[in-house]
């Protein structure tokens, strides 16, 4: 006997989370859940608006048909909008114990707030690992900042990411602050430049190590080793169902590259599950999951130390 239910939520975000240009107030998703022989397995659906290809509208409809036939035990494909195929895919998996219960709590902390602070937490961690958004002021300030980081911090992992923002001469601005010693320990920076043709420039002629994450979702993007690439930064809500992140995964280890499992800004649920999938598919790298702080209220599951209310039952809307 198989049922299935299915809600839209809405959690308040922290005021001011900026995402590209956009001020976002509140993350809206679906909450999927597959009953099957007493088992429960459930599932998040996030579209992220400006990230996403589909609405959020589209995914539910996606969702709705894929579950009649599911109910049906009709053969089901998986959907073509990854992250309707990546939410199902999540509940089928806990569904069969698939997906392991143990996850990689610890992700790469996001450098924002008191310097001072972030100073004294990562000093705390036995081996520190931190994710340094750059390209949002002047290259030569974030040049001086990455600088002082790893001077204060020995034996820090450090990853920055610049979402496409620099020229080649602001690039080069940047790590002109930094000595061939400091460079070497950046693990890398994601996506410096504005095409991946500019950003693998950069990377031959500073030696800094590069990670792609936007050209990832590009059309006619192929996955390809590159002198000074070092690291692919998936998404899965961006990417697809479980089954496609794990060829993926085997792709980028034939070709010696690194996966970091990262967030689009999931609810506890999906953090919670995106911990588990890094744990099991990329146990060397700590996943890029350091999101929860910018929402008001967790989901269905708690993230393992975090003191956000659970958002209750009753906030959310049925609609299958
Ligand atoms: O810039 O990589 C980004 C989250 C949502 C949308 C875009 C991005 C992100 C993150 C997630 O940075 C956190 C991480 O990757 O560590
Ligand atoms: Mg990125």
């Amino acid at each position: 006997m198989r049922k299935a239910k299915l809600w839209r939520y809405a959690i308040p975000m922290e005021s001011g989370v900026l995402l590209r240009d956009r001020r976002l107030t509140q993350r809206e998703g679906l909450l999927v859940m597959l009953q099957q022989q007493g088992r429960q397995g459930w599932g998040e659906i996030a579209p992220l608006p400006g990230f996403s290809g589909e609405t959020l509208e589209q995914a539910q409809q996606a969702c709705e048909s894929w579950l009649r036939q599911w109910l049906a035990a009709q053969p089901v494909a998986e959907s073509l909008l990854p992250s309707v195929a990546f939410g199902l895919s999540c509940a089928s998996a806990e569904l069969t114990s698939q997906l392991p219960p143990t996850g990689a709590w610890r992700s790469a902390q996001l450098c924002y707030g008191d310097p001072d602070a972030l100073l004294l937490q990562l000093q705390a961690q036995p081996s520190p690992c931190a994710k340094m958004k750059v390209g949002l002021y002047e290259a030569v300030r974030d040049g001086l900042q990455v600088s002082l980081l790893l001077e204060a911090l020995p034996d820090l992992q450090l990853r920055l990411d610049a979402n496409r923002s620099w020229t080649p001469e602001k690039a080069h601005q940047f790590a002109r602050r930094l000595t061939p010693p400091q460079r070497a320990r950046i693990a890398f920076i994601e996506e410096p430049c504005r095409t991946p043709e500019e950003s693998l420039a950069f990377a031959a002629e500073s030696g800094i190590a590069i990670a792609w994450d936007e050209s990832l979702r590009q059309p006619d993007f192929r996955l390809q080793a590159a002198p000074g690439l070092a690291a692919l930064v998936i998404k899965p809500t961006l990417t697809g169902s479980i089954a496609h992140i794990q060829q993926i995964i085997g792709e980028a280890q034939r070709l010696g590259l690194q996966v970091i499992i990262s967030s689009a800004l999931e609810s506890s649920l999906g953090l919670t599950q995106l911990a588990r999938l890094a744990h099991w598919l990329t146990p060397q790298s700590p996943p890029g999951l350091d999101t929860l702080t910018l929402m008001r209220q967790q989901l269905v599951r708690r993230w393992p130390g975090c003191a956000l209310p659970l958002q209750g039952e009753e906030a959310w809307t049925r609609v299958l």
